[in-house]
């Protein structure tokens, strides 16, 4: 296995708007970033990933980009942008941009030129379709709810949009969208940015002709079409284009957001010899609470299975081994908090967030986190839908209570359990007002539980999950097995303990993880001889153990190294 910065390194995803307000309107910006890059680095973060902070209307959070090559007014200015970057080069640390590719915002300018006239230059640039006998050209949904096409008067043509009617679909087929995408991102290369998160990338290509989605669920009017553009035809191929045009003449590493892939998918793309991108997110493990195949799917509200969960992760870390590289989170600004929804936000909040932390990042894969993760930030409850600022919420909203008339309790749970505003509540910097994250009103309100989850407190708190994730970044780094080292299930049945094994030349970890509140006796495969090994983390203290049998506290997670 090659070594490379970006496998060895950790990410944490900044979500600019909900970080830190440093001019006091109450929306996180640049500056606000920078005035955080020392808290940052004393984490020992190494890679900064930021969400998008290009020129927008904000229909979907700046995931609308009106202009690829400008800052949001909101956000600060293209100097602010290029201290920032200064900044967190000084402190030997790497910037990861957002690119959103897939689309872009109705209001960008080829946008507006396309929608004036059938032949307008940039026209092509975008899907536009007849419809068919009065109705949509076809039968797709839209990933937040309704059709994936709107209707536009001025040309009495249907736009494909497969997120928000804001972000119509570009058309990749046509070779002019593929040189500007890779001017542009030339363009932040030569900034001297280190690489590029891709969003929803693996939807680029799409099916000829468009044909309609099966009918899976005949009770809806809109279909999943996800098998005319998840790994479309030519998706391998625009994204060889991408890395001979662009990519292959600097040194950065790339993350591509891939819904619905399979491990097999993920070899595919991240290989050493042939593959297209450094590394994927795949969401296998964020649909374990849900139903597979539709975005409907995931707002229904499912138990889960821990077995199951070994057998998901198990899957990437075995079929990725040697192959590809893997990305390994439990967070970002579209899913709810990990610790409400795989460990416990009440009693046991501080060791399970700990046990969740170790658990995931000892993996084989460059590990991700999302801001507040760190100090274990909970989901929200809004007593009211007009607090919640997420368009995906309100669409899905609407769509049940409003036009379905479903009950309205039912779909509040489903938002308070799966909504991404959970994710996007301020930054909890301090006990103060507004936690620290702006003076005045914040755009989105804060999470009331902030007087006793936050940043000053952890900080000063030597057992703190701060001060916990510190320890585990810095571990992680200093031992190969852990960055390098194979990955092997143990005990795939069991509901209580996830253990797993790393090896490296003969150098063994070993990793157990408590995921329920009782207290529970785990017998260690007695091929790791417990006593020659040395327990280098935990979140309890230590214990003395005799034998091959480990008593485990609740959420207690422990590692052992034997050399
Ligand atoms: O949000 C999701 C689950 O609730 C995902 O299905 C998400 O819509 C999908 O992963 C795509 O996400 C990305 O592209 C969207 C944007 O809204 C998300 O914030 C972004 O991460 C459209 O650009
Ligand atoms: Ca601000």
């Amino acid at each position: 296995m090659e070594r490379k910065w970006w496998k060895e390194g950790v990410v944490y995803q900044v979500y600019p708007r909900s970080f830190n307000d440093s001019n006091g309107d109450g929306i996180g910006d640049l500056r606000g970033i920078t005035e955080k890059l020392d808290y940052l680095k004393d984490l020992g973060v190494d890679i900064l990933w930021l969400s998008p902070v290009y020129e927008s209307p904000n229909d979907d959070n700046g995931y609308d980009i009106s202009n690829y090559r400008a800052i949001m007014d909101e956000f600060g200015t293209m100097e602010d942008w290029e201290t920032m970057l200064e900044e967190i080069h000084k402190r030997d640390m790497r910037l990861v941009m957002d690119l959103v590719v897939n689309h872009t915002s109705d209001e960008h300018e080829w946008f507006q030129e396309a929608r004036k006239s059938k032949d307008n230059p940039y026209r092509d640039y975008y899907i536009w379709r007849d419809g068919k006998d009065g109705a949509e050209p076809n039968n797709w949904v839209s990933f937040f709810s309704g059709s994936a096409w709107d209707y536009d008067e001025e040309t009495a043509q249907y736009y494909l949009h497969l997120f928000t009617r804001k972000q119509p679909d570009l058309n990749w087929e046509n070779e002019q969208v593929r040189k500007e995408v890779f001017d542009m991102m030339k363009f932040w290369l030569d900034k001297g940015i280190d690489g590029f998160r891709m969003d929803v990338i693996n939807l680029i290509s799409k099916t000829p002709g468009l044909p309609d989605a099966l009918v899976t669920q005949a009770k809806n009017l809109y279909q999943w079409g996800g098998e005319h553009f998840v790994n479309g035809p030519r998706f391998m191929e625009f994204m060889n284009e991408m890395n001979d045009e662009v990519l292959q003449h600097y040194d950065v590493m790339t993350v591509g957001e891939t819904a619905m892939v399979k491990p097999e998918d993920g070899v595919e793309f991240t290989n050493e010899e042939d593959g297209v991108l450094s590394m994927v997110f795949q969401f296998d493990h964020m649909e374990i609470d849900g139903l597979p195949g539709s975005q409907e799917g995931k707002w229904s509200v499912q138990p889960w299975k821990l077995s199951k969960m070994k057998e998901i992760m198990s899957d990437w870390q075995h079929t990725l081994n040697g192959k590809g590289w893997n990305s390994l989170y439990l967070e970002n600004h579209d899913q709810p908090r990990s610790v409400s929804r795989f460990g416990n936000d009440k009693e046991y909040h501080k060791e399970s967030a700990k046990m969740l932390a170790t658990w995931y990042q000892l993996m084989q894969g460059t590990p991700y986190i999302y801001q507040g993760q760190e100090i274990g930030m909970t989901n929200v409850k809004y007593d009211s839908i007009e607090d919640y600022r997420d368009v995906e919420i309100h669409n899905w909203y609407n769509e049940q209570v409003t036009e379905k008339g479903k009950n309205k309790q039912e779909i509040m749970h489903s938002i308070f359990v799966k909504g991404r505003d959970n994710a996007r509540t301020p930054m909890q910097w301090s006990g103060e007002k507004n936690a620290g994250f702006t003076p005045d009103e914040p755009w989105i309100k804060v999470n009331p539980n902030y007087t006793s989850i936050n940043v000053e407190d952890q900080q000063k708190d030597e057992g703190s999950i701060l001060n916990y994730y510190k320890e585990l970044i810095r571990l992680r780094k200093n031992h190969d097995v852990l960055l390098y080292g194979s990955y092997k299930l143990l005990d795939p049945e069991d509901e209580q303990v996830y253990a797993y094994e790393r090896e490296l030349d003969g150098e063994v970890a070993l990793i157990v993880a408590n995921f329920t509140k009782e207290a529970v006796e785990y017998q260690v495969d007695s091929s790791f001889e417990l006593k020659t090994a040395q327990q280098v983390i935990g979140n309890y203290p230590n214990e003395e153990e005799n034998g091959e049998q480990l008593h485990l506290k609740p959420y207690e997670a422990r590692v052992y190294i034997k050399t």
